[in-house]
């Protein structure tokens, strides 16, 4: 009387290890044959210059560096849009910020529905191709991870402060923790991993530091920096002083609990805090974080994984932090553009330092998905790296970054950057390799002429190529 049930449960097991959702141990014990594991570890607003694997002379970076030294680092590595929620949208469906719709950032708080990111994301690519697919950190995204091909997710909430920091899981249970949020995701991302280390994974490891509020750090790495020792970029530096804005400077430190009502907001500034006050802070979160990363790639190893899982290390964008006056992001001088990028997995790359080729983070979900031997949906954009980091190819494709901002459009190739505004057509365009600090706009020098149409025609020719997402109503 059990036969009838006997064909479909065959059926159903057949199904289930054609999608590898068997647990290893009862699929081929070969290792060499699995799946890479893949995780991105993805801080907020993390100035490339700022690690130590980039050439900084006083961070302490250690883990961050050995993930660079064990993987392939690339040395020109940007944001398409240095804004959280189109930045991470990129990241995630492998579009431009245009082309997906999230151009600005969203409400901060998940909702149900999936009203933006309607294309295919990483995840949900990896979901289909067997993987468990987990969100631990920061979001920021519109509909709620689930929608997007997250199994199951530890979201910290909006806003953000980090001690007493507020999670909801699975979209579901909400609390919370006392202590340093970032080091109780760093525990909730590697039980994760101890979890699922016999079967093929996603983990989106998003700790939100070093972004403000830079102030709400353990008192161990609040002290670790000496102000006077720090280096400040020299267009940071106006009349002989390092940038300085009241408002900003309150906002770095406190963020929402600042901006909610800043005519009464009770703390004030320490007396005589400058730019090296505040660098030290920023340095002191990123040290911090750097000390998850070490915990999540000690838990690869204690369990026995960590030659089969692909790590890549970037961030959403990075921090002008008083070049040209300015703070925050949304700009295209390189402080707020230009990104760490590292990709770490020994079964197949060999460590290196990739420099002649640029990268941005359209790229990152088609080079993990070939990396991964899954099929890149149609709807991306980016190009996978794949052949480059293999060292089959030198450099691939156009060998640019399209960036966006919130008024802007522009390109960076290795030795240019330029960006038109698109209300007034104002233009900016520096040559890099001359001028690191963008200092001089090149706009009206004749001899920069050439330079400047080819860059212009590059600009439009991608605006009529990357369709513009409109919303149906
Ligand atoms: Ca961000």
């Amino acid at each position: 009387m059990y036969t009838r049930y006997l064909i479909p449960c065959l059926i159903v097991l057949i199904v289930l290890a054609f999608l590898e959702v068997l647990p290893v141990s009862a699929q081929s014990a070969d290792r060499s044959h699995r799946q890479p594991n893949v995780v991105i570890i993805l801080p907020d607003q993390l100035r490339w210059s700022a690690l130590g694997c980039y050439g900084n002379p006083v961070i302490k970076s250690p883990n961050i560096n050995r993930l660079a030294d064990e993987g392939v680092r690339f040395t020109h590595a940007f944001s398409n849009f240095p804004v959280c929620s189109p930045a991470r949208s990129t990241l995630l469906t492998g579009r431009y910020a245009r082309s997906n719709g999230v151009n600005q950032n969203q409400d901060p708080e998940c909702q149900s529905g999936r009203s933006t990111t309607t294309h295919t994301t990483l995840a949900e690519a990896l979901a289909a191709a067997g993987y468990k697919t987990a969100l631990v950190g920061k979001w920021h995204l519109f509909p709620k991870p689930q929608a997007l091909g997250f199994q199951q997710s530890l979201r910290a909430n909006y806003p953000h402060g980090y001690f007493k920091q507020k999670f909801t899981v699975n979209e579901k249970e909400v609390y919370y923790h006392q202590g340093y949020g970032p080091f109780y995701e760093t525990e909730k991302a590697v039980e994760f991993i101890r979890l699922n280390r016999d079967r093929p994974f996603f983990l989106y490891f998003s700790p939100h530091p070093p972004h403000m509020p830079i102030a709400d750090l353990p008192n161990k790495y609040k002290n670790m920096y000496q102000p006077d020792e720090l280096p400040i970029r020299p267009n940071a530096i106006k009349d002989g002083k390092p940038a300085y804005n009241e408002e900003w400077f309150k906002i770095y430190m406190w963020e929402h609990r600042y901006l909610r009502n800043p005519d009464t907001y009770p703390e004030k500034l320490p007396e005589g805090m400058d730019l090296r006050d505040l660098t030290a802070l920023y340095y002191g979160q990123i040290t911090a974080i750097d000390d998850c990363v070490g915990q999540v790639m000690k838990a690869l190893k204690d369990n026995a994984i960590d030659a089969d899982t692909i790590v890549v290390f970037t961030t959403d964008h990075g921090d002008l932090l008083g070049s040209h006056q300015l703070f925050n992001k949304n700009h295209h001088y390189i402080e707020a553009c230009r990104i760490p990028m590292m990709v770490r997995y020994p079964r197949k790359l060999t460590p290196r330092v990739i420099d002649k080729q640029v990268i941005s983070l359209i790229d990152v979900m088609p080079t993990i998905l070939e990396l991964c031997g899954v099929s890149v949906p149609p709807s991306v954009q980016g190009l996978s790296m794949d052949a480059v980091l293999t060292s089959r190819q030198t450099v691939i494709g156009e060998n640019a970054a399209y960036i966006e901002t919130t008024s802007s459009d522009g390109i960076r190739t290795l030795r240019y950057m330029y960006a038109i505004e698109r209300e007034s057509g104002n233009e900016l365009l520096f040559d890099v390799e001359a001028d690191p600090y963008e200092m001089n706009n090149l706009i009206d020098r004749p001899t920069y002429k050439k330079i400047l149409l080819a860059m212009r025609e590059k600009v439009k020719s991608w605006q009529k190529q990357t369709t513009e997402f409109k919303f149906e109503k």
